[in-house]
């Protein structure tokens, strides 16, 4: 463990190579934070971005442009892309490193994607985990993409303190499929390719989305930003708008919004530690202890399953 805790005690420093070695660990399965939490302790604050919508929408684009407006702020930034469809290798982490090159010798950037290589609760614990990571190393903004919506994507999504939606004029299909789910996932909407035809119809529509399914009252009421990848224009205003939903956050901690993200990622936790636990549990208890069981057909699977229940030593297993 002690190898462990020099890992951390140089990515605490702010060291890249040791924070790109400990994520390399966490995609591996060979680096569990709980388990080496005392070493990580208090961290600064960070605020995680999580920027999301259909390919080709231009998320790597605005990101690029918003790690510009962070640098510009001065402090560090960090990027995390995940495309769970290739998760080793492939053209949108290609095309990340190449929309987002304008970094690439900046020390105080750290663009990293993500796969997973078999560690137990998929990339979005990772992506979690990694951020985490991040934190602990000084970045104070960190930014998550994803492609698309399926269930992977929805989890990363919860992980981040502000989400964009990012879309384009060409996004009726995307729209159709979320529908409510958009509205529950996003602070700000982002219409990107501002130079394209049906980009301000587009702004138009969501308005009336928002205003006509937004809760009210003293609830954030989601803003949608026009913007262009290409020339950057609306991305300053973009990261004032997301400042703002930052500064929102932490003057509403008791708001059930906020708390509403905070549980999720608790209840997350406490049930991936748990599955984890009660494999290993259940490999160690059950084959030797119930062979005999196990092997009466007459006696049934769910009474041999309550008698485990309370069998004092499975639990002990589950709990310690
Ligand atoms: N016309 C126009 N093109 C843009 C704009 N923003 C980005 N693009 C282009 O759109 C294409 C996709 O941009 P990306 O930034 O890679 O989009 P993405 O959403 O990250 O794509 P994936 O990660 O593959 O889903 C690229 O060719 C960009 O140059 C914009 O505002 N206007
Ligand atoms: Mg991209």
């Amino acid at each position: 463990m002690t190898d462990r805790k020099a890992l951390i005690d140089k990515l605490k420093q702010g060291n890249a190579p040791a924070l790109a070695r400990a994520i390399t660990l966490l995609e591996e399965g060979e680096l569990d934070i709980p388990s080496v939490d005392q070493y990580i302790g208090a961290t600064g604050k960070a605020v995680r971005i999580g920027v999301t919508g259909p390919p080709g929408a231009g998320k790597s684009s605005l990101i690029d442009w918003l790690i510009k407006h962070i640098r510009n702020s001065g402090e560090m930034a960090g990027v995390l892309a995940t495309d769970p469809s290739s998760p080793f290798t492939g053209g949108a982490i290609l095309g990340d490193r190449i929309r987002m090159q304008h970094h690439f010798l900046d020390d105080k950037v750290f663009i990293r994607s993500l796969g997973s290589r078999g560690a137990q609760g998929g990339i979005s614990r990772i992506t979690r985990d990694a951020a985490h990571l991040m934190q602990a190393a000084g970045y104070r903004f960190i930014i998550l993409e994803t492609v698309g919506v399926g269930q992977t994507e929805l989890d990363i999504m919860n992980i981040a303190d502000t989400v964009l939606v990012v879309l384009v004029p060409e996004s009726g299909d995307f729209i159709q499929a979320m529908k409510a789910g958009l509205m529950e996932i996003a602070d700000i909407f982002v219409v990107n390719k501002s130079d394209r035809e049906g980009s301000k119809q587009l702004v138009n529509a969501l308005k009336l989305l928002a205003e006509t399914s937004q809760p009210g009252h003293d609830a954030w009421e989601i803003p949608i930003m026009l913007t262009n990848g290409l020339d950057g224009s609306g991305t300053s205003e973009l990261f004032q708008t997301i400042q703002k939903h930052i500064e929102f956050m932490e003057s509403h901690k008791e708001t059930a919004l906020f708390l509403r993200k905070r549980l999720h990622g608790l209840k997350q936790l406490i049930v991936e530690q748990l599955s984890v636990r009660i494999n290993s549990a259940v490999n160690a208890e059950v084959p030797e202890h119930y062979k005999k069981e196990l092997s009466d057909p007459s006696i049934s699977l769910y009474s041999i399953f309550n008698r485990i229940m309370h069998d004092r030593d499975f639990t002990a297993q589950i709990l310690k």
